[in-house]
């Protein structure tokens, strides 16, 4: 999926904005390994989210890229953008120090997602930097995890 350009600025007489990133590989969703991460597109996801925090009275922002340096641009910007960030940083959940820091300087609420159960599978998945700063965590419920993601963020961002 090409980055997509935003929908909203943080502008208090607009609905606030979630943005949701996607990290690499996760492009290829749909096309390959069905098995583990399901059968439908990062686009069919990133479609069902929006619906639903459209439904909530949210806006989104969903991009995905195969390089660290984008995703912690599009973190740094989001502190005057967004007000909160759905990520799933994909294979740099396991190494990102950098992803860390960015999400810990945005001083945005944080949610994780992840399409498969990272504790079900190999041991060096277990362990993700981004965790030590998400609110919480979602994985296992492969797209429809995005769906819950966008309804914990609104509830998060209504208190
Ligand atoms: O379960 C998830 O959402 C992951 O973040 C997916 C990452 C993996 O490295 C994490 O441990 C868990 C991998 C994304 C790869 O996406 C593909 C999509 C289609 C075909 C092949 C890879």
């Amino acid at each position: 999926m090409a980055p997509a350009s935003p929908t909203s600025g943080r502008d208090p007489t607009k609905a606030k904005s979630i943005l949701i990133l996607n990290g690499p590989n996760l492009n290829m969703l749909g096309v390959r390994e069905p098995t583990i991460y399901g059968k439908e597109t990062l686009q069919d996801l990133m479609t069902m989210a929006a619906r639903r925090a459209t439904e909530l009275g949210f806006l989104t922002d969903a991009r995905q890229s195969n390089h660290e340096g984008d995703l912690i641009t599009w973190i740094h910007q989001a502190r005057g953008e967004h007000h909160g960030i759905i990520i799933n940083p994909a294979g740099y959940t396991h190494t990102s120090i950098a992803i860390l820091d960015a999400l810990q300087v945005s001083e945005l609420p944080v949610i994780e997602i992840h399409l498969s159960n990272i504790h079900k599978r190999e041991e060096f998945r277990h362990h993700s930097y981004v965790s030590k700063v998400a609110r919480g965590v979602i994985c296992g419920f492969g797209g429809y995890g995005y769906v819950m993601a966008v309804d914990a963020m609104a509830r998060f961002l209504k208190e």
